[in-house]
């Protein structure tokens, strides 16, 4: 499939279980006109942890930290939301983080359900940041614009 992005970046556990660590990754990840995915290791040698099909993303987009503290080296998230799921991931520069971004809404502008409103903040300890929501899939609290 054609290559669109190639970049080592850094992910957050998604914690799909309730019982999931809450961990954060550096993964490779690479952006097809299909798919985004991410790889453990380096070029030659990698090894797939998880694959989202563009078709499902119904936000891309950048997160506002409001100066809280981010335990990763990289400090420019953004998020990508898919079924019942949301996948933070962290580049290293603001100039990376809007290429990503830019790119998946690119990809993602036909998708049938795309998001009118996201969470513009980080779900953790069990609530939105952005609206103190306590509910993962409480519906989003910011419009969202392509
Ligand atoms: C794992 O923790 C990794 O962070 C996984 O990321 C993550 O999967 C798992 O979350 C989490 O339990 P351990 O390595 O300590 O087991 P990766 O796949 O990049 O290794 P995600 O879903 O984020 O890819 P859950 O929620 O899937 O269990
Ligand atoms: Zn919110």
């Amino acid at each position: 499939a054609e290559l669109l992005l190639e970049e080592t970046l850094i992910k957050r556990s998604q914690q799909k279980k309730r019982t999931s660590p809450l961990n954060y990754k550096e993964r490779l990840f690479v952006l097809t006109r299909s798919k985004l995915t991410y790889y453990d290791g380096r070029a030659e040698k990698k090894f797939r942890r998880g694959s989202i099909e563009l078709s499902r993303i119904r936000c891309a987009e950048i997160v506002k930290n409001g100066g809280g503290i981010i335990p990763c080296q990289n400090k420019y998230p953004f998020q990508v939301v898919y079924d019942a799921n949301t996948l933070y991931v962290f580049a290293p520069s603001h100039d990376s983080r809007s290429l990503w971004v830019q790119s998946l809404k690119e990809e993602i502008k036909d998708n049938p359900g795309v998001w009118a409103k996201f969470h513009p903040q980080f779900w953790q300890e069990g609530a939105w940041l952005c609206c103190r929501q306590v509910e993962k899939l409480a519906p989003g609290c910011e419009e969202y614009n392509l």
